[in-house]
């Protein structure tokens, strides 16, 4: 299938893969890209040096292109930003905030830069600074979200810019696919299907939690903080949700959230880990290798296109 996507990107399907963070490491990143979809490294909070091992090693594992995800929350963000150019990646999508003090030195270093966005504003704003296309990531997203839905933001984006929009948010099958070409995207991003791929080196339990997951499991820390992030619903959550009632403090609060995310993700601690994931978890019963997954969705969205 062609579009505007797979034409700027060099890639066979408009899928891409969501950058998230401990979880987007480079087996996964190489499996998408070799299954003929774009693989991307999510740096999270990573040091700038992690960042530069695990694109060397996606490098080793496909010749296809891959692109790193700059989660512009990290301390090292500019360092990160630099080793991108350093080592020739080809493509960059950035979260959680505004890339504009990075996009001349990777326009520079031509390198295809999508930033993730919640809002009408900020797609028209980064379509001005001369980004290559947006992702519009709704709120049934996993992670750090928006406000709007997929089903809302998609078409007002792809209204108010001329750059193409990937589709982001509940979307996990050929249906979710079709539906999202319908609203005016290139192309989509999914995450949580992703997690579960057979190539992911996330924990089993972390796994198992997204596969046994129904739809209204999910709940959203950090409303008040003005970062909200939509998780599996578990001891976590609730000890996230009493402290945050009772004040405390933005810093102490992502600081929890961050260092439990690694706890779900590496020691498979489904209690007290954040198991961030979309309100698509529900539709997401098995583990596929990313080919199989990709092959299917193509199938299914071609034959509901047609
Ligand atoms: O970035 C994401 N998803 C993420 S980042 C992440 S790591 C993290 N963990 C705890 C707290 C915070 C981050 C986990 N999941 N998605 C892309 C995304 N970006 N969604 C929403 C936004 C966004 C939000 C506000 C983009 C820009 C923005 O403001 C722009 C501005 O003007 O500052």
């Amino acid at each position: 299938m062609k579009t505007k996507i797979t034409e700027l990107l060099g890639i066979e399907y408009p899928i891409i893969q969501g950058g998230m963070a401990w979880v987007a490491e480079y087996h996964l990143a190489a499996a998408v890209s070799e299954a003929g979809g774009l693989g991307i490294i999510g740096a999270g909070g990573a040091p700038a040096s992690f960042v530069r091992e695990q694109i060397q090693k996606t490098k080793e594992m496909t010749d296809k292109p891959f692109g790193v995800n700059v989660m512009l929350m990290n301390p090292e963000a500019d360092e990160i930003a630099k080793v991108i150019v350093e080592e020739g990646v080809q493509v960059v999508t950035t979260g959680a905030g505004n890339p504009g003090k990075y996009l001349a030195s990777w326009k520079e270093a031509g390198i295809k830069v999508i930033p993730v966005i919640a809002s009408v504003a900020l797609a028209k704003m980064m379509e001005r600074a001369g980004v290559d296309a947006v992702v519009a990531e709704g709120t049934e997203s996993g992670g750090h979200i928006g406000a709007a839905t997929t089903m809302t933001l998609v078409p007002q984006v792809v209204d108010a810019v001329n750059i193409p929009v990937i589709a982001a948010g509940g979307i996990a099958d050929g249906r979710g696919f079709a539906a999202a070409m319908m609203l005016g995207a290139d192309a989509v991003q999914m995450g949580t299907r992703f997690v579960v791929a057979t190539e992911s080196i996330v924990h089993e339990n972390y796994k198992k939690k997204i596969l046994a997951a129904k739809d209204i499991d999910s709940e959203v820390t950090g409303m008040t903080h003005g970062h909200p992030v939509r998780q599996i619903r578990n001891n976590m959550t609730r000890e996230y949700l009493k402290l945050e009632k009772a004040g405390a403090p933005f810093e102490e609060l992502e600081h929890l959230t961050l260092g439990a995310l690694r706890k779900a993700v590496v020691e498979g601690d489904t209690v007290n880990g954040t198991l961030m994931a979309g309100q698509i978890a529900g539709m997401v019963k098995k583990e596929q290798s990313c080919a199989e997954m990709i092959q299917e969705i193509m199938a299914q969205a071609e034959a509901l296109l047609k």
